[in-house]
Formats: C-alpha cells, structure tokens, sequence
C-alpha cells in the first residue's frame, strides 16, 4: 500500500506523523471519505470544495491548489492500482508545540492520502432495512464546532456512536442543540410522506451524498424540503433513508422502536438508491490505471 504524504508515496509502516502534530494533540485539521466506483471518483471536485472550505474556516493553507489536489488524489489511485476505493484525505495543522496556539504551528500542514479497498454495509440491511435509535449527545451547535465543518474532532458522533453500539445498534439519530434531528453519526437522514422528500436544514453535514440525492429527486420531479424535522415526524414518516459515503442510501425501518411505514425499505427509497447507483457510474472525475 502506498500512501501520500506531502508529495511522496511512501509505505504504510513508513507513514508516520509525528506526536507533536496538532490533528493528534488537538483534533486540529480537516478530513474527507471519498469512494471511486470502476475508476470514477464520485463528486470528487465537490469533496475537495468541501475540504478547502472547512480549512478556510480553520485557517490553515496548503500549498496545493484544489486542481493539485484533485491530481494528488487520482495519483494515489493510480499508484495502489484501485478502481474501486474507499479515500482518506487528511490534511492536519502539522506539528507545533504543546500548547492550543496555531500561530505557535510551523504552517506546514500534513496532506494525507490513504486509498483502500472499500468495507460496504451487509447485503441484507439493504434488502431488510436497518433499525436505528437516537441517543442522548447531540451533534455540536453551530455556534460551538460548526456540524458543516468536517474536522478531525468527532468526539461527540464516537460518543454516540458507543452509545448506539451499547445498545446493539450501528447507527443513530444525533439531535441538534434545539432537539431537531440533525443527522445521524456518519449520515445523512431523510424522511418521504406523502409525495415529499425532507432532509434537515441545519445542524448537520452538507454531505456529498444528500446533495447528490436532493439533485436526483429534483431532476425526476420528486418534491424536495430542507428544513427542521421533529422525531414524531421520522416515526409517522412513510419511509426513512440515511445516506453517505459508504452506505450510499441505505433503508431505515425503525426508529427508537417504532416501524416506519410498512417495515419494509420503501419504493422511493428503492428508486433513489437506484438512481444514485446509475450516476456513481459517470458523476466524477474518471481516471484510467
Ligand atoms: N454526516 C456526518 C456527520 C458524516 O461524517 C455524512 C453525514 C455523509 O456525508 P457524505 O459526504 O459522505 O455523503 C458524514 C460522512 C466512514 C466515515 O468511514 C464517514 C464519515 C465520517 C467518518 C467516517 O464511514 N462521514
């Protein structure tokens, strides 16, 4: 396996930061998760806005451009010879001394690129659906760690994520600091009734995957909302989905013990999973081996 770091490939015993690095001592830097399907890196351009808007946020400047970086990414597949990935970008403060100061930091960033073979779902969740709860942390409120900044401090999603864990479930319901739901630990949330497809407005991640499948629903007519969602409306919703990198769109069934809809993954579900899976194929930037 070769790994990118600052404009070198090196081995993955070789791939060390040092513990001086801020993304360790603090939590201090920016990630992306990015998937190529059959050599097409989904959205990529979109991941890497993403990236560099999460650091402007941050302050902190690589001296890459986003077309750099888009190339250093599609370098790195073509290095590991993987068409089909799983990608970790990393980019952290870089090393500094002991204390929070970033002005005290060297102003050299790691850039990190990791390229592995993906880890997908179980088949069934996808045929059968998935159970998920909600669990008592609530994601960040903007005012404190912004839930559109996708930076390396995920306390409060592991923290629900053990939570989830601890009572036998893999994935959540993180409420917002108003208690709306926002999102869950690593996706998106939707709810359809009654001929509209809603997703939260705030509190949450712009993912990658949720605009992708607000774009699809628009293009097919399939009335969109973004807006503030209760939980009573997930339960009495007519079918629910969670959407991300991974998981793609994958069905909820039950939540916090109440059956959505029929039980079963539902018909728009079903059509935008479809119809995510059919833009996976051209959406992004191709790149050849
Ligand atoms: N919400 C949160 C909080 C996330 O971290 C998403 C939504 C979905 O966004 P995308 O852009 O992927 O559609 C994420 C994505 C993983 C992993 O390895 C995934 C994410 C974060 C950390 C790990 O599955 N997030």
């Amino acid at each position: 396996m070769k790994i990118y770091m600052n404009g070198e490939f090196v081995e993955r015993e070789q791939a060390k930061v040092s513990v001086f690095d801020h993304g360790l001592l603090y939590g201090d830097g920016a990630f992306e998760g990015i998937r190529s399907y059959n050599g097409v890196v989904f959205r990529l351009a979109e991941h890497i806005d993403r990236l560099y808007e999460t650091l402007h946020t941050l302050l902190i400047s690589v001296p890459l451009t986003r077309p750099q970086m888009i190339k250093a990414v599609v370098h790195t597949l073509q290095k590991n010879k993987l068409r089909d990935a799983y990608i970790r970008l990393v980019v952290t403060r870089g090393e500094g001394d002991l204390g929070l100061d970033p002005r005290k930091c060297y102003g050299k960033p790691n850039i990190i690129i990791i390229t592995d073979k993906i880890t997908l779902y179980p088949k069934e969740l996808y045929q059968n659906g998935m159970a998920i709860i909600t669990v008592p942390t609530i994601r960040n409120c903007p005012e404190a760690l912004n839930p559109m900044l996708k930076s390396l401090n995920y306390l409060n999603n592991i923290l629900a994520k053990i939570e989830a864990a601890n009572s036998g479930f893999s994935e959540a319901i993180m409420l917002d600091h108003l208690g709306f739901v926002a999102e869950c630990t690593g996706d998106n949330i939707f709810i359809y009734k009654k001929g509209a497809l809603s997703t939260p407005s705030q509190g949450r991640l712009k993912g990658i995957t949720r605009e992708c499948v607000l774009d699809l629903a628009n293009r097919c007519k399939i009335k969109t909302e973004e807006r503030l969602i209760t939980r009573h409306e997930v339960y009495t919703a007519d079918e629910c989905f969670l959407t991300g990198t991974a998981a793609e769109l994958i069905p909820v069934v039950k939540v916090d013990g109440r059956i959505i809809g029929d039980g079963k993954p539902g018909v728009v579900t079903l059509k935008m999973l479809k119809l995510f899976q059919s833009a996976t194929k051209t959406d992004g930037v191709r790149y050849e081996i």
